[in-house]
């Protein structure tokens, strides 16, 4: 099983989307196995996202991600890096497949609700950015074996 970070940005708060974008996760099957609500430091943001530091967007950036509370989880199943990612659906929202919380939720790049890990060795640094081991839950659910093979 496989553990991704996915975050809802504070736009998917201030919008009262938090359950919806939720429940397409759940829906698909994926276990929310850490869960919890912050607002951002500048520090803390660009730890986050400094691979970007520098880019034309991120002054943007990281006002947008420090401009009220996230919701951060963590989410593990069968391939979770990559299934998350496709129910986020494309950076851009304009350009995001229909369907896709991105598409379906938003319009702007710069206002795009959600942040996932982008591959399996992004999803460990920021797991262990955002939470400490203790905060990660293993449990099994009654319906794992209607989900998993
Ligand atoms: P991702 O969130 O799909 O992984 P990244 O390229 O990692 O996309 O960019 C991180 C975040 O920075 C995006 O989700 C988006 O909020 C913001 N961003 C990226 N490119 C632009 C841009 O060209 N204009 C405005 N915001 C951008
Ligand atoms: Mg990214």
């Amino acid at each position: 099983m496989e553990r991704t970070f996915v975050m809802i940005k504070p736009d998917g708060v201030q919008r009262g989307l938090v359950g919806e974008i939720v429940r397409r996760f759940e829906a698909r099957g994926l276990k929310i196995v850490g869960m919890k609500m912050l607002q951002m430091s500048n520090d803390f943001a660009k730890k986050h996202y400094e691979v970007h530091i520098g880019k034309p967007f991120f002054d943007g950036l990281l006002k947008y991600i420090t401009s009220g509370p996230v919701v951060a989880m963590v989410l593990e199943g069968t391939e979770a890096v990559a299934a998350a990612r496709a129910t986020m659906g494309a950076t851009n929202p304009a350009k995001a497949a229909p369907g896709t919380i991105r598409a379906d939720l938003g319009l702007e790049m710069g206002r795009n609700l959600i942040h996932g890990s982008d591959g399996p060795e992004t999803a460990q640094t920021e797991i262990a950015l955002w939470f400490k081991p203790e905060e990660l839950l293993s449990y099994s659910r009654t319906i794992d074996a209607w989900i998993f093979e």
